[in-house]
Parts: structure tokens; sequence; C-alpha cells
């Protein structure tokens, strides 16, 4: 089903679907008439990343919003994994963030996220990848620990834009939904306390970086200061983030928040959202 691969650099590749029967179904054949598609979690950080790379070169896309539990099936008619963001374009269809921001900088290659410069893309990929993982990662396991307790807002967090009818069958479907996210990202009390050590200790580790400087990787914005503006945007609750934030309902969560709300990098992402988000670099506005 994936014959086709391509691999323009280190971390990307991007996979050619070919049609099957289901191309034949008119609703999808609609679909695809329509543009660009991206498979989404609202609220997701991995999704904000492709969101963002997509504005900022000023494509016009369409956000599809999907259930989790069922975005098993659903992502899985497309791609091998069944993770989201998954970008449709056509007949390719482009899974994870990063081999987005691939794809994008090879088929729209004004306006550049990746570097040009040979080194300076070495580095911005392997900060970009190490910061998927050590914030991304790390700050998912730690925020559901506190807040797979309250329903309403992770319903909110997954279902913000759908209809009643969909909201309602993520309510049925919680219980079930809660352990599995639980086993899947939170593991125990025990590593989530690891776990906030070592977040602390990364959020240090760029302050440090950063000193001094705007971006992560030589004078202009590149993917790497979208990566982790992107990772952490579950912290800092960016108010140009397409979701409209609620409250952390959980204490623990927000203690652990506040104890960033001053952080150089807390600082640094509320400004890179401030002056890059929703700014394409071609002067298209796409905002959602
Ligand atoms: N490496 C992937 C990670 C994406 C990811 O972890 N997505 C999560 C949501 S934040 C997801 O789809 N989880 C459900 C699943 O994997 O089935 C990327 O960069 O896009």
């Amino acid at each position: 089903m994936f014959p086709d691969s391509y691999s323009p650099g280190s971390s990307s590749k991007y996979t050619r679907r070919f049609p099957n029967e289901e191309d034949l179904d008119s609703d999808r054949l609609h679909e695809r008439k329509l543009g660009m598609k991206l498979l989404v979690f609202p609220h997701s950080h991995f999704c904000e990343k492709a969101r963002w790379a997509l504005d900022a070169k000023g494509i016009p896309f369409q956000p599809v919003p999907i259930l989790p539990g069922f975005h098993i099936i659903h992502v899985r008619r497309y791609a091998p994994k069944t993770s989201v963001p998954v970008l449709l374009n056509d007949d390719e269809v482009i899974q994870g963030a990063g081999e987005i921001i691939d794809y994008l900088d090879m088929r729209f290659p004004e306006s550049p996220l990746t570097p040009t410069d040979a080194e300076a893309r070495r580095t911005c990929l392997a900060i970009e990848s190490s910061m998927d993982e050590r914030l991304g990662e790390d700050l998912r396991q730690i925020l559901y620990s506190g807040l797979l307790a309250y329903p309403d807002f992770i319903r909110f967090c997954f279902t913000f834009p759908m209809s009643t009818f969909r909201k309602s069958v993520f309510f049925l479907s919680y219980p079930f939904l809660r352990r599995v996210i639980h086993g899947q990202y939170v593991f125990s009390i025990e590593a989530v306390e690891e776990t906030k050590d070592r977040f602390r200790h990364t959020m240090d580790e760029l302050a440090e970086h950063l000193k001094g400087r705007k971006y992560f990787v030589g004078d202009h914005f590149s993917r790497a200061d979208l990566s982790i503006a992107s990772m952490l945007s579950l912290l800092v609750r960016p108010p140009e983030h397409t979701l409209p934030w609620r409250e952390f309902p959980d204490p623990q969560t927000r203690v652990f928040a506040e104890s960033y709300e001053r952080h150089p990098v807390t600082l640094w992402v509320r400004e890179i959202y401030r002056t890059h988000r929703n700014k394409p670099q071609s002067g298209v506005s796409t905002r959602r």
C-alpha cells in the first residue's frame, strides 16, 4: 500500500498513496477536490507544529479534527501508523509533523523553514528531533498525568470544534480512552516525577542556549523555533493558538504550569508566537 517513499533529509520522508477502491467513494472524491487536509487532534502540540508550518508558508488547508479512539480506523485508511498529524494532498499522504515540514519545504521551497546551509540544517534537525521527544513527549506525560481525571477538560481539548453528537460519543467512550491514554503516555506516578525533573533540566538547558539570541539556529526563524514553541504550546497556552484555552482544572497541574510562568523559555515562546504565528512568510493570511 505504501510502495514509494522519499527521504530528502535525515528525518524526512513522504509517502505516495496509490488509488484504491475507497477512492471511488464519492464523498472522498469530493473531499479531495477541496485541497489539502490535515487530520488533527485540535490540542495536540504535534498537530500545532504541522498547522503552523502550513500557515507559515501561506498554504490554504482544511484541518479535520478526528475523534480519539476512532482515529485509528480513520488514520489507517491513509497512513501506516495511527498518529496525527497526517497531511493529505491529492494522492500524497504525509504522516508526522517533521515529515510534513520536509514535504512542504520540498514542494514549496520559497521561504524555507529548513536552513539551506548544510551545517545549520543539521543542527536544526537535531534540535527539532531531540526537543520533540524531550519537550513534546515529556510534557504530554506530565499534563495527562494530572488532567485525565477531568473528563470535561479532556473532552474540550479533543472535541472543541465538533458536533454535539461527536462530543457525546467522546464522553461515552472516555472511561476506555482514559485507560488507553494512561497506559500509552503516563505509565506511573514515579515515572511522571522523574519526567518533571528531566523537563526542568531541558527547559534550563534551552534557556542557557537562548542567552543573547532570538532564534535557536542562526539569525532567522526556522523549524527549530517552530517546533520548540509548538511543543511548549500546551504549557504556555499562547493566545495566537487555534484552541481557546481553558484554565487547568487540576491544582497540581496549575502549580506545575505556574512554576514556568516567568521562565525565560516561556517568555521566548510567547514572543515567538506573537511575532511568527499567523504571519505567513509569503504574506497570505490563512488563519483558521
Ligand atoms: N512523531 C509524530 C508524533 C505524533 C504523535 O505523537 N501524535 C499523537 C497525538 S499528540 C497521536 O496521534 N497519538 C495517537 C496514536 O499514536 O495513535 C509526529 O511528529 O507527528
